[in-house]
């Protein structure tokens, strides 16, 4: 029986569509507070800028990148890693904003994932042209839990692989308000992020925002 079915589990009635066996694309989850979430965004970005990360290669990368929460995600010449301190400020990541962790959890748990604790807030911010290449997120010590991912601002096409990188891909558009979940033998697809078309959101300009919470811990 699919539980979603019931209106106290699923009060807004989102659009649940299974990717794969453990991941879920919930349609125009975020649409009633869209506006409120990018709020919190910008407060979090206020204290901890966004930024032009290097990879380890010495690549800037396209995609401008923050966070939130206990840990955030950095990239320079030394590697990939989760550290407590921002490097751009030498303090802590901005605390999570609530109405973040509780939509996430939501979205979380209307994909099956029941105890979802995530730390980490990764802030992406995709201006034209910006893309993301083909990726595995592993990065986090727990790939028990899942990623949960949102939306907002102008579209993207995601690219959707397998567990290995030459495996077929599949391209869908991710829109302002659609969230993902993924995790269980989805966990660790290979992904990425086809180059931003130019466009405008009324609510970010000419911007798209992804947001991914993460659990690095047990
Ligand atoms: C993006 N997302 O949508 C990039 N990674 O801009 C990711 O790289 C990602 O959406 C792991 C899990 C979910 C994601
Ligand atoms: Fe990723």
């Amino acid at each position: 029986m699919n539980m979603d079915l019931f209106q106290q589990d699923n009060p807004q009635q989102v659009d649940v569509l299974a990717l794969g066996p453990g991941s879920s694309f919930l349609c125009g989850f975020l649409l009633p507070d869209a506006g409120a979430i990018l709020a919190e965004v910008s407060q979090v970005t206020a204290q901890s800028p966004l930024r032009h990360l290097s990879t380890p290669g010495g690549q800037k990368m396209s995609v401008a990148m923050s966070n939130c929460g206990t840990l955030g995600w950095v990239s320079d010449h030394a590697g990939y890693r989760y550290q407590a301190e921002d490097p751009l400020t030498g303090k802590p990541w901005p605390v999570m904003p609530a109405l973040l962790l509780e939509r996430a959890q939501q979205a979380a748990h209307l994909a099956g994932y029941q105890h979802f604790q995530p730390n980490v807030c990764l802030i992406n911010r995709y201006g034209i042209g910006a893309r993301m290449g083909l990726h595995q997120d592993r990065d986090e010590q727990n790939l028990t839990a899942p990623i949960v991912s949102f939306s907002l601002g102008i579209p993207a096409t995601f690219i959707w692989g397998g567990l290995q990188r030459t495996a077929k891909s599949r391209r869908f558009l991710l829109k302002h308000g659609d969230a993902v979940v993924w995790g269980g033998p989805d966990r660790l697809r290979f992904h990425g992020v086809a180059p931003v078309k130019a466009d405008e959101h009324a609510l970010t300009g000419p911007v798209r925002i992804n947001i991914t919470f993460r659990q690095t811990g047990p």
